[in-house]
């Protein structure tokens, strides 16, 4: 399929929920200690296993600090796909993470790109399931209008990754089907 072996990922969320600990462990395959993002990070990564194998994502990390978060939409423009990290542990953000969810695929996204809500640090004891975090950050309501699922990882070993990328690559195949239909 022509061009669908180079995809564009947009990652954002809230700060300190793993994005740039997801991005180099899927990068390097082990795991980095990361320092605050400022701005933001970009890397291509060859998915080497699973239905992505051979998939080339370019991955934008973008800061989470409430300044960057206006400039989240401007880097839709160019892409195909959205992460969005939250961190499973902390119910205390989890509201802050569903309001800017809503605002991003509702407003912010008129391409309807596809979102696939990473539920990370599914490690740690105190962490939610992936159903309440589905409940609490609004992907149950969301997936009713809108290309949007879940999936539960742990960024620091590489737990469910290889699904998440899966799950966001057969998001975009179906996405850019859809794109060629009349609206
Ligand atoms: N226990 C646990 N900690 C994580 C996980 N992912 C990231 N962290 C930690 O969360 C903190 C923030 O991570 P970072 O990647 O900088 O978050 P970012 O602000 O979203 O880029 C760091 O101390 C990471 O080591 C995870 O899956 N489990
Ligand atoms: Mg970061």
């Amino acid at each position: 399929m022509g061009g669908s072996h180079s995809v564009q990922i947009v990652m954002v969320g809230l700060e300190g929920t793993g994005k740039t600990t997801l991005l180099y462990r899927l990068k390097f395959k082990q795991y980095t200690g990361t320092i605050p993002t400022i701005g933001f990070n970009c890397e291509k990564v060859e998915v080497q296993e699973g239905k992505a194998r051979g998939v080339t994502f370019t991955i934008w990390d973008i800061g989470g600090k409430d300044n960057m978060r206006p400039l989240w939409k401007s880097y839709l423009r160019s892409a195909n796909g959205i992460l969005f990290v939250v961190d499973s542990s902390s119910a205390e953000s989890s509201e802050e993470a569903r309001m800017e969810l809503m605002k991003l695929v509702k407003t912010q996204n008129p391409q309807n790109i596809p979102t696939l809500v990473v539920a990370n640090k599914q490690d740690l004891p105190s962490a939610m399931s992936p159903e309440e975090v589905s409940k609490a950050v609004g992907v149950e309501e969301l997936s009713r209008s809108h290309p949007c699922k879940l999936i539960p990882t742990c960024s620091v070993t590489g737990e469910g990754l290889t699904e998440a990328m899966d799950t966001m690559y057969e998001m975009i195949k179906k996405w850019k089907k859809g794109k060629g239909k009349a609206r």
